[in-house]
């Protein structure tokens, strides 16, 4: 079984292409729940849909985010009624957010509910949530007026990413316990794989909720990250306004000293080759390959490369205990 970190939609294109080469049933997608918000009283988990979206390939590939043959008609509605528009819910996606908040609801917990939408969306793999108590990424910033302490939604899309980073935070991640059955997979995970997702606000999430970081140190497998840093940018999103805040370049680099202790091996892009020796300083096997995921034939070869890492490298198919 392989155990996949997983943020949004960065992940998403990536386990696509994964699961062009590697048995769905043989994976485990562990979700970040960072960025869930309540908007109109629904309860949104933006990561978690990207996942699920993309996989069961209903996603809109060109926004990056939501269902593809969106309507907006109900946002409209609200912003008639005088209710905030910054956060924007297709009508389709609505559909998710009302049976997500019905289970919920009932008593649900956010992993029971996801294995419902899941299964309804005709999505390939387990995907679970980090875990099912409420973590809330927070991102505290310099604002016109003064510091501001903002959901990272409000931050990201309400106010554009324009202020300045300070630091970021994981409210109540100090009490969360992992979703059931991670630590479990993690324990006897064939290979574990850090998709090239936001290491501040994807990946660090996942981590930081208490058993997750001890459990994939301790898996009985190799761990490889995927670099979402290319050319010293983020392919997409806003990993350059966190890194430095989070202490970290933003670079293959930067990010690799993020994962170094953790994982043994680093794909970072080809245009980054001339950092593939201070990876290695970092204790981690440098993997240099396009990263790029124009096509999900780009994604299918990128995550080929990644679990040759897995397993050792190209040269040791069987795979090498750590
Ligand atoms: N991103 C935007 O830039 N603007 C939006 O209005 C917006 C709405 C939205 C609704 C549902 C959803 O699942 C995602 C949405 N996103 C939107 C994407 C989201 O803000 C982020 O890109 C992720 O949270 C980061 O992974």
């Amino acid at each position: 079984m392989l155990v996949a970190l997983a943020g949004g939609v960065g992940a998403a294109k990536f386990l696509r292409g994964l699961l062009r080469v590697h048995d769905p049933g043989d994976l485990l997608v562990v979700g970040n729940t960072g960025d869930d918000l309540r908007m109109h009283g629904l309860a949104v988990s933006p990561d978690l849909d990207s996942v699920a979206y993309t996989l069961a390939g209903l996603a809109d590939e060109e926004r990056g985010w939501g269902l593809a043959g969106e309507s907006w008609n109900v946002r409209e509605a609200l912003v008639r009624l005088g209710e905030p528009g910054w956060f924007a819910l297709g009508d389709r996606d609505i559909a998710t957010h009302l049976l997500r908040t019905r289970l919920l609801g009932e008593g649900a917990s956010l992993s029971e509910a996801t294995a419902e939408l899941c299964r309804r969306l005709g999505v390939p793999v387990r995907l679970v949530p980090m875990s099912d108590q409420r973590v809330e990424t927070r991102v505290e910033v310099d604002g016109p007026d003064g510091p501001l302490d903002l959901g990272f939604q409000e931050w990201w899309v309400g106010r554009q990413a324009r202020d300045p980073v300070r630091a970021v935070r994981f409210q109540g991640v100090e009490d969360a316990r992992p979703a059931p059955g991670i630590v479990e997979a993690l324990a006897a995970a064939g290979g574990v794989l850090i998709c090239p997702s936001n290491p501040v606000v994807s990946i660090a999430p996942i981590l930081a909720v208490p058993g997750i970081r001890a459990a994939v140190a301790a898996a009985p497998c190799r761990v490889v990250a995927v670099t979402p840093i290319v050319g010293g940018a983020p392919v997409r999103g806003m990993a350059d306004k966190l890194l430095p805040a989070w202490g970290a370049e933003v670079s293959a680099r930067g990010v690799a000293g993020l994962y170094a202790g953790l994982a043994d091996a680093f794909v970072l892009d080809a245009v980054d080759a001339g950092q593939a020796a201070e990876v290695a300083a970092l204790g981690l096997e440098p993997v240099v390959v396009p990263t790029l995921m124009r096509t999900v034939e780009d994604a299918a070869a990128l995550a080929k490369a990644a679990l040759e890492a897995l397993g050792g490298g190209p040269g040791n198919p069987e795979g090498v205990p750590r």
